[in-house]
């Protein structure tokens, strides 16, 4: 059966086929970019939860085929979770990873290593064209550094360093880090779910 991965961040894709394969997952993985006629949703919710099932339910729904979601992002303790649902255009630029990250570095400049608390969310969203929908979150906490580590992944992984590591996300291997990571936790999570309901 076809599943379709409703993301066009390609870092998200090559990580969510190497989770969803190591989770035994059988199905037809296919990315967003297969559909270049279907338009993006507007991600109105003002929750990973609710975007991610906002992302799901348009493509189930305009391809009349089951799809996952990935709504993730950055949570920062000493800006009050910020960036959050806006980690993909913090700079005003969306999916400008270098941008983004060199903003949020400057807004921090200040803070020293113990106010430095954040963690990765991953909201991982299922939608079956009748309208059937589940969701299950992930976390991974850790600090931020002052300087990026690292060429592995995407995003604001070269600036967060996981708790019990002394390296960052960047520095890990993409095995490594979807073993430990929140779009690893929530896509395992959500493994059994699309076993059960859609076989
Ligand atoms: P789609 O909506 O097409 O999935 P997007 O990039 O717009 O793509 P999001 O709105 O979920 O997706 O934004 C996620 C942002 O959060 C992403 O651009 C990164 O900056 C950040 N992010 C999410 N997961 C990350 C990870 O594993 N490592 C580093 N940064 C991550
Ligand atoms: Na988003």
């Amino acid at each position: 059966t076809r599943l379709i991965l409703a993301t066009r961040n390609a870092g998200k894709i090559t990580e969510l086929h190497a989770i969803l394969a190591d989770a035994g997952l059988t199905h037809d993985l296919v990315g967003a970019d297969a559909y270049p006629e279907i338009p993006d949703v507007k991600e109105t919710g003002v929750t990973f939860a609710e975007n991610a099932l906002l992302k799901a339910h348009a493509m189930a729904q305009a391809t009349g085929l089951p799809a996952v979601a990935d709504d993730s992002g950055l949570a920062v303790d000493v800006l009050g979770g910020a960036p959050g649902i806006f980690s993909a255009r913090w700079s005003g630029r969306h999916g400008d990873d270098t941008a983004n990250l060199n903003l949020l570095l400057a807004q921090l400049a200040d803070i020293d290593t113990p106010h430095r608390a954040a963690h990765f969310a991953c909201a991982a969203a299922l939608a079956l064209p009748d309208g059937t929908e589940r969701v299950v979150e992930g976390r991974l906490r850790g600090t931020l550094r002052h300087t990026p580590a690292g060429t592995n992944g995407f995003g604001y992984d070269p600036i967060l360093q996981p708790d019990g590591y002394d390296v960052t996300c960047a520095e890990l291997t993409p095995a490594e880090k979807n073993a430990i990571s929140h779009r690893g936790q929530a896509f395992r999570a959500l493994v059994p779910v699309v076993r059960e309901l859609l076989g």
